[in-house]
C-alpha cells in the first residue's frame, strides 16, 4: 500500500521545524509542508491541538489510524523511528535524553540571541521568517511587523537581560557537548548519526550558521548585527560547533534535489 504523504505544519524558519525536516528529508518519508508566518501558525496550531498547543512544527501523519497528529519535535521524531523505519534515530538511550535536554536548554537559548540581535532589524528577519509562506501571509507580516517583533519579544521573553542569560547557557552547552566529543568520537553518540545531532544540528545552528538551514536563504555571516556574527564566530571554534558545521556538509540531505545546472 503506498504511502499517503505526512503533513508538516510549519514556521519554516524554526530550528524545531528544521529539525523534524531534517528526519523526514533523511529518510525520504514523503511530505507536504504547510509554512506558516508567525501569528498565523497559531490559527493551525491551536485548531490542530483542540487548542492544547500553540508551537510548530505539527506533523499529520493519515496512514495511521486513528491518524496521529504529533505536536512536539521530539514526539515527531520518535513516530519517524516507530512508523517510518527512522530506527537509527535512537541507537541507545542517551540519544533521547541528549535530544530532550538540547530541546529544553540549547533551543531557547539559541533562539532568544538570535532573534535579540535580529527583530530589531525587519530588513534581515522579515525574509527569514516569511520564507516559504502563502504569499497573503507575507503582505500582511510586512505590514504587521512591529507587531510580530512585539509579540515574539513578549512570549520568547527577549531582552537584554534574557538575551545576556540565553548567552551564558548557549556557550555552557557548547562546552558540554564539545567535552563529549573531545575523546574523537564521530557523533555525540558514537559512530553514527543519532537524534541528538540532528537535534544539536537545529538547535545549535542560529549559533553557527551553517550553509543550508532550513532551505532559507540566509544573510550572509558579515550582514549580521556585529554582537551576533562575533558570538557565531566564537561558537564555530567549538568541537560543537564544528560538528553542526560538519552535520550541514555531511548529514543534511536536501529536501529537494538540486535544479539541474
Ligand atoms: N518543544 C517544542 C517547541 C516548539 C517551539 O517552541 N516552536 C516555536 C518555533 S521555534 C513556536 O512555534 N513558536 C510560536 C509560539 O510560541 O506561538 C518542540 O520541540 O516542538
Amino acid at each position: 500500500m503506498s504511502l499517503r504523504p505526512l503533513r508538516f505544519i510549519t514556521l519554516p524558519i524554526s530550528h524545531y521545524c528544521e529539525k523534524v525536516r531534517w528526519v523526514l528529508d533523511r529518510q525520504q518519508v514523503p511530505y507536504v509542508e504547510e509554512g506558516h508566518a508567525p501569528l498565523f501558525h497559531a490559527f493551525h496550531s491551536l485548531p490542530l491541538t483542540g487548542g492544547a498547543s500553540r508551537t510548530l512544527p505539527i506533523l499529520i501523519d493519515d496512514n495511521q489510524s486513528p491518524r496521529q497528529v504529533l505536536a512536539d519535535s521530539a514526539d515527531c521524531l520518535r513516530h519517524l523511528a516507530d512508523q517510518h523505519g527512522a530506527t537509527w534515530l535512537y541507537p541507545s538511550p542517551d540519544a533521547a535524553a541528549i535530544e530532550a535536554e538540547l530541546g529544553d536548554k540549547l533551543g531557547p537559548a539559541t533562539r532568544r540571541f538570535a532573534y535579540f540581535h535580529l527583530l530589531p532589524r525587519a530588513d534581515l528577519t522579515l525574509p527569514l521568517l516569511t520564507a516559504r509562506v502563502p504569499g497573503g501571509e507575507v503582505m500582511v507580516a510586512r505590514l504587521l511587523y512591529p507587531v510580530i517583533r512585539r509579540v515574539m519579544a513578549r512570549s520568547m521573553r527577549i531582552d537584554a537581560a534574557g538575551a545576556e542569560r540565553s548567552r551564558q547557557v548557549l556557550r555552557a552547552e557548547l562546552a558540554k557537548w564539545s567535552a563529549r566529543l573531545s575523546d574523537g568520537r564521530k557523533y555525540l553518540c558514537g559512530d553514527a548519526l543519532s537524534a541528538a545531532d540532528v537535534t544539536l544540528g537545529a538547535l545549535g545552528a542560529p549559533m553557527v550558521w551553517p550553509d543550508g538551514y532550513a532551505q532559507v536563504p540566509m544573510p550572509k555571516l558579515s550582514a549580521l548585527p556585529a554582537a551576533l556574527g562575533q558570538e557565531i564566530e566564537q561558537a564555530r571554534q567549538t568541537l560543537a560547533g564544528q560538528l553542526i558545521l560538519r552535520l550541514y556538509a555531511e548529514d543534511r540531505r536536501p529536501s529537494r534535489p538540486p535544479a539541474a545546472p
